[in-house]
């Protein structure tokens, strides 16, 4: 072997343990400072040098919707973390927390609806509303406020079922739009876009009919630079042309 092929090597080893310790380093932190259970990670999203997660606080528990997705207990949010082949390790104890055990939470994404230039949090739950007694996806708002998790808007629905939804600023005005998968009653899929109005939000359009399953492909875990959509037929960039949606594949 050559003297080049045992330098590369030793970098490489050298290279692996420092992650293997930084990893080992951040798992202790976490440990300490959650009793003395692990938590598990449902869902992030990393704004503002932030990280917003929701996770569970016992990972033996099988925690699961009727649909599949796992569902967690608490949303944290910490400025100690580190992001470790895409996946975020947390550091410290966060920097705020709240038992949402209640609302079952299972998805955070973080955006600016109101365009004030300060960043709320959505929170996808799974509960039951006054007025739609079963247990359905609802989104919900929140704002921190002195260190206080406060209501912006607890919807109990959109327009119609919903699979998903995410923040995007489609129309370039610096405030974000829900955008969601809609499911119809003959089962095909909408994808709507949202205002904030103030009070709540107000369709701004929807989508053609399409058929099959339909999943976002980016902006789940950060704010990403386009809205990427796979339906059963493609992969298509979401636009929005005269407040029309476009699917551009
Ligand atoms: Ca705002
Ligand atoms: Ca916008």
């Amino acid at each position: 072997m050559s003297i080049k092929k045992i330098v590369v090597l030793c970098l490489m080893l050298f290279f692996i343990t420092i992650v293997y310790q930084i990893r080992r380093e951040y798992k202790n932190l976490a440990g300490q400072h959650e009793t003395d259970i692990e938590t598990d990670i449902i869902s992030w999203f990393e704004a503002d040098q932030r990280l917003f997660v929701i996770t569970k606080s016992n990972p033996e528990a099988d925690m699961r919707l009727d649909t599949g997705e796992e569902y967690g207990n608490h949303i944290k949010i910490y400025s100690d973390y580190k992001m470790l082949n895409g996946e975020p390790a947390v550091g410290s104890e966060p920097d705020f927390q709240a038992d949402l055990s209640e609302i079952k939470p299972l998805k955070i994404q973080v955006g600016d609806i109101d365009g004030d230039g300060v960043k709320e949090i959505a929170v996808c739950v799974y509960k039951t509303a006054k007025f739609h007694p079963v247990p359905a996806k609802r989104p919900f708002f929140y704002r921190l406020n002195e260190g206080e998790l406060e209501a912006v808007w607890l919807g109990s629905r959109l327009a119609r079922p919903f699979d998903d939804y995410i923040l995007f600023d489609v129309d370039q005005d610096a405030v974000d739009e829900i955008i969601s998968i809609e499911a119809l009653e003959n089962g095909n899929k909408v994808i709507a876009i949202y205002d904030w109005k103030g009070f709540g939000f107000e369709v701004k359009t929807v989508s053609d009919e399409l058929e099959g399953t339909v999943i976002f492909l980016n902006n789940i875990s950060h704010k990403d630079a386009n809205v990427l959509v796979k339906t059963a037929a493609d992969t298509y960039q979401l636009l929005l042309e005269e407040d029309q949606i476009k699917l551009i594949k």
